[in-house]
């Protein structure tokens, strides 16, 4: 077993049964021409977060832990859209229409690949959701029990709308949750500070939060002392 210096105590994971959730790295959100920017939104405080997200999936192969890419995506047919959010907000270039990077949330498109620097290798799931929350409509709470996980190291963008919703999914699922929080970011970084604060208050309600700085760490220790105590 590892242990993290956590908030909002430490955190105790098997590097074996853990995946990395790296939510939704795509270019419809951190590029200028993609979904978020038609949103309003400044997303240099996304692009950030890019070297960060990189350190933590080279982390995550060195030590032999799953690596999960989600991706916000429709299917071209919109099968997969409920009406209402492609409504939401009026946009005049909005979800399956044309758009800078293809067509707007669509799975194939330009602004639903990765960042060139966060490309998926092939030992790597990539799985395509159409909510904010990765456990909507998709199978993977089926995909961790088979791969035997039970903790979950979670990343990406933005904090408070697929990460924030993707830590609440997987903590009612039983899943323990560490949100990595410079592996994070959202358009508004108050947002992004309170779900940190959100997560970890009421002794844990969400999960745990700590820098990636302390799960490498974690990871670097030697842990026979600990494996003697288990
Ligand atoms: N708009 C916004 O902040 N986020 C999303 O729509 N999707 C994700 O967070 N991935």
């Amino acid at each position: 077993m590892k242990t993290v210096d956590a908030r909002p105590y430490p955190y105790r994971f098997d590097p074996a049964r853990t995946a990395v959730l790296l939510i939704d790295m795509q270019r419809d959100f951190l590029d200028a021409g993609g979904f978020g920017a038609m949103l309003g939104n400044d997303v240099t405080p996304l692009r950030r977060i890019v070297p960060a997200c990189v350190q933590l999936l080279v982390m995550a192969r060195r030590h032999g832990l799953k690596i999960v890419h989600t991706q916000e995506a429709h299917d071209p047919q919109l099968a997969d859209c409920p009406p209402s959010k492609k409504a939401r907000g009026g946009l005049i270039c909005g979800i399956g229409d044309e758009g800078p990077l293809g067509r707007v949330l669509v799975a194939g498109e330009a602004g639903a690949d990765f960042v060139p620097e966060l490309q998926p290798e092939p030992s790597d799931t990539v799985l395509r959701k159409p909510g904010k929350g990765a456990f909507h409509a998709t199978g993977l709470d089926a995909l961790l029990h088979a791969k035997g996980i039970t903790h979950l190291l979670i990343g990406g963008v933005t904090t408070e709308v697929c990460v924030q919703t993707t830590m609440r999914e997987a903590n009612d699922r039983g899943y323990e949750c560490l949100l990595v929080q410079d592996c994070a970011a959202s358009y508004f970084p108050h947002f992004h500070d309170a779900v940190v604060e959100m997560v970890v208050a009421q002794g844990g309600i969400v999960g745990w939060a700590a820098p990636l700085a302390a799960v490498q760490a974690a990871l670097a220790e030697p842990s026979t002392v600990e494996a003697a105590l288990d």
